[in-house]
């Protein structure tokens, strides 16, 4: 097949790949989930879009984790990876690849990859000393490093002043990466591209960085002390380092063309928006453009940068273990429940503490006494038939200049416009990757019709025998029909499932779903008998959430 055209490139969104020392955490799948809602935003309005995320499973980490379980490296990721990929369905990931370091093509790419860092004369071999961290698999720079305090047993040791991580000293021959020779055109890129990093304030941590504290980059391990990972082609005693081997993951499935042709690629590089932690900013905003940048290939569009699900407002990780279980959140709550949750409340600028208590208090609020009971209070009464009310209200022109305008009139005329800026607004907090705030409009939309219906009291209008006050309590019913409508479209993305039952239960066709039909007034063809008429409260779509358990339980990983 002849190379795709820039024209045809997919929007192509990635997640960090997962270490596999441990099960997953809820903070593993917020990444994921941030991912897909970008993914299915893009689809949303059109566009093809791609998305991989995967597992990270070469490194000493990884290497010590297998040998404390008595296993065999390869075993021990398997069973692990598997995790994350359940993982990822079960959290409803539209992924179109799940990567893992350990696929042969991978391995072919970075390998490929060493060879193009080599021939540009980036790497030399030195004997090279410092402050290694296996938790976080990098060295630090002796500024950057505390005596630590073990508040339990007492012990004093060398840590990395930002993760608290242990270090130990190490002096071995390593291959080092010249990244030091690229301080200046990182340093240009970054003033040329301020909005590179999402949120933007999280760059003068980078540039910071950049000015401060940049070495080259030690890129290979002795095969005594790393067994576990890729071989450098040219020296078999050396092993690639693990984050220069995680990071060309986003290549290997992308498959630029200096990497050699392969059949299976997905195109796609660069990246349009890829997901990161904030713990992982470094890597991702100072090494990997510099290897980008190296081999001429171009940088991916954006970085967003997200801050991190605590606990008892500590880190929720995989080494101190105080960490939710997805798998069991989704059993408990449902699926659309916990990504609503952690897109609603999830903190992107700043970081968020996990509570059930908190999460079923933002359930019954928006979705529970928010949609739900709107949705019963349109589709569930004994008055009217909505797909009567649809056909009558929505083919009546828009009353254009009110000359006998009554509160109602205009209500409905205000909480039009609401509804045509619903989506556009959506819209632009979702190209500033802004989820939050997407999905908070969306949901503050909701209250405001329910709110609005409350004011206008349709349902003791719809039977009058004044036909100016008939047609205006019709008009405020089919402009609530039209805000679920319009709001079940833009929910897609967040609430896959969720958003898909609540544009079934108003009859809306498959076919106009997309982005282009969120707007009032262009689809009458929706309306459906209402199931159970004069049960008002509408349990069927947001159930309420079963709370016998208890709160301060967040699942076990045995
Ligand atoms: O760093 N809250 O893998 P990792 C929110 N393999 N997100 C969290 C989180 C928390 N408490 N804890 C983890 C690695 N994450 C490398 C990445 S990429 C080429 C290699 C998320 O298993 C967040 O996205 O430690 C973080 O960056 C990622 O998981 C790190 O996962």
């Amino acid at each position: 097949a002849p190379p795709a055209s820039p024209a045809d490139k997919p929007y192509y969104v990635t997640t960090p790949i997962f270490y596999v020392n441990a099960a997953p955490h809820l903070g593993h799948m917020y990444s994921m989930v941030l991912a897909d809602v970008f993914k299915r935003w893009q689809t949303l309005l059109g566009n093809r879009a791609i998305l991989c995320t995967g597992t990270d499973e070469h490194g000493i980490k990884v290497q010590q984790a297998a040998a404390l379980h008595d296993m065999d490296p390869k075993e021990f990721c398997d069973e692990n990876a598997e995790k994350f990929d359940e993982l990822a369905q079960l959290s409803r990931i539209d992924y179109d690849r799940f990567i893992r370091t350990t696929d042969e093509d991978h391995i072919q790419a970075v390998r490929h990859f060493w060879y193009l860092l080599r021939e540009k004369g980036l790497v030399y071999e030195k004997k090279h000393g410092g402050w290694y961290s296996v938790s976080d698999e990098c060295f630090y720079p002796e500024s950057q490093l505390v005596r630590h305090l073990e508040p339990y047993t007492g012990a004093v040791y060398m840590a990395s002043a930002e993760t608290r991580n242990k270090v130990e000293w190490v002096e071995e021959k390593n291959y080092c990466f010249r990244l030091t020779e690229l301080k200046g055109a990182l340093l240009n890129f970054y003033e040329k591209n301020p909005g590179w990093v999402e949120p933007a304030y999280r760059m003068n941590e980078v540039v910071d960085w950049v000015k401060n504290n940049l070495e080259d980059l030690s890129i290979s391990r002795p095969v005594q002390r790393l067994t576990w990972g890729i071989r450098t082609p040219d020296d078999p005693s050396q092993t690639i380092y693990v984050w220069v081997d995680a990071l060309i993951n986003y290549l290997t499935a992308a498959r630029v063309p200096s990497l050699g042709p392969d059949e299976s690629s997905l195109g796609g590089w660069p990246a349009d928006v890829q997901v990161i932690g904030k713990d992982i900013l470094r890597f991702h905003c100072i090494y990997w453009p510099a290897l980008l940048m190296a081999l001429d290939l171009p940088l991916p569009k954006k970085m967003l940068v997200h801050s991190h699900w605590t606990l008892n407002k500590r880190k929720m990780s995989k080494s101190l273990g105080n960490v939710v279980n997805p798998l069991y959140a989704i059993n408990r709550w449902g699926v659309d429940t916990v990504r609503f949750y952690l897109l609603f409340e999830g903190g992107i600028a700043d970081d968020a503490d996990y509570s059930n208590n908190t999460l079923v208090v933002k359930y019954k609020k928006y979705l529970q006494w928010g949609f739900g009971n709107l949705l019963g209070r349109v589709t569930r009464s004994k008055l009217w038939n909505l797909r009567e009310i649809v056909v009558n209200a929505g083919a009546k022109e828009v009353p254009s200049g009110a000359q006998r305008s009554t509160p109602i009139q205009e209500a409905a005329e205000g909480f039009e416009k609401v509804l045509a800026d619903l989506a556009p607004t959506v819209a632009r907090h979702m190209e500033q990757l802004n989820p939050v705030a997407a999905i908070r409009q969306i949901m503050e939309a909701g209250g405001q019709v329910n709110e609005f219906l409350t004011q206008t009291q349709p349902w003791s209008l719809v039977k009058s025998t004044d036909p100016e006050v008939k047609e205006n309590a019709e008009r405020v019913l089919f402009m609530a029909a039209e805000s679920l409508r319009i709001s079940g479209i833009l929910l897609q993305p967040f609430l896959p499932d969720k958003a898909a039952k609540l544009l079934d239960t108003l009859g809306v066709a498959q076919d106009v779903r997309t982005f282009a039909h969120a707007v009032p007034r262009c689809d009458f063809g929706y309306g459906v008998p209402a199931v159970n008429p004069g049960r008002c409260r509408d349990d069927s779509l947001f159930p309420p959430l079963i709370e016998d358990t208890d709160v301060s339980y967040h699942g076990s990983f045995k």
